[in-house]
């Protein structure tokens, strides 16, 4: 199974990468069995963010990946609307997968402690980590009951890194960034066949 996992494009947002991602996913669809957008796909519920979600959902429906799309929600209510007013959307709080390296795991991450612009760094990583063991010891009644061996993968920090022994990844975003340019413009792809199941693609490569 190849999984396609991005979040964070923030439709709407000044300065967002539109064409970049919309050109990204028909890039990568035809490789994916399944493509999750991990939440703040909009900006908001505005017209200019409704205009280029109907964008996308037509360009997904030309390209045929209409189907494999499955959106978990963001951490604004807008997008939640938005979302619920559109007919035939797969969606959840959370989207778990059974694979062969495992279940991963993916949410966006705004409501388990993860704070935005608080943790930077190695202090992500670390936060990220106290994140996924508060749900282990504390489990909340929206996700399945989270267990050590699952691979967890977030959006929200607009960071991205993967911190291989909490088995944590964390997705960035679409949003100009001058200081850090590896954290825009990726997706990412677990290939659960692969002995190395992670890989992100840049939209500068693909
Ligand atoms: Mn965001």
């Amino acid at each position: 199974m190849i999984i396609a996992v991005t979040s964070d494009v923030h439709l709407g947002r000044e300065g967002a990468l539109v064409e970049e991602f919309f050109q990204a996913m028909v890039a990568v669809a035809e490789k994916a069995d399944i493509i999750v957008i991990a939440g703040d796909i909009v900006e908001n519920d505005g017209p200019l963010a409704s205009e280029l979600f109907s964008k996308f959902l037509t360009l997904a429906k030309k390209h045929s990946f209409f189907e494999k799309l499955f959106f978990v929600y963001g951490g604004m209510k807008h997008e939640i609307k938005l979302l619920h007013a559109t007919p035939g959307l797969l969606l959840n709080d959370y989207c778990l997968l059974s694979t062969a390296i495992g279940r991963v795991v993916i949410i966006h991450g705004n409501n388990i402690g993860l704070y935005y612009n608080s943790e930077q760094g190695e202090h992500a990583k670390l936060g990220a980590e106290r994140a996924k063991k508060n749900l282990i010891r504390k489990p909340v009644n929206w996700l399945p009951v989270i267990q050590e061996n699952d691979y967890l993968i977030l959006g929200h920090l607009h960071k991205r890194f993967y911190h291989e022994p909490a088995r944590i990844y964390c997705l960035g975003c679409w949003l100009p960034t001058k200081d850090t340019p590896n954290d825009t413009g990726y997706i990412l792809l677990i290939n659960d066949r692969k002995k190395d199941p992670f890989k992100a693609l840049s939209y500068t490569t693909l």
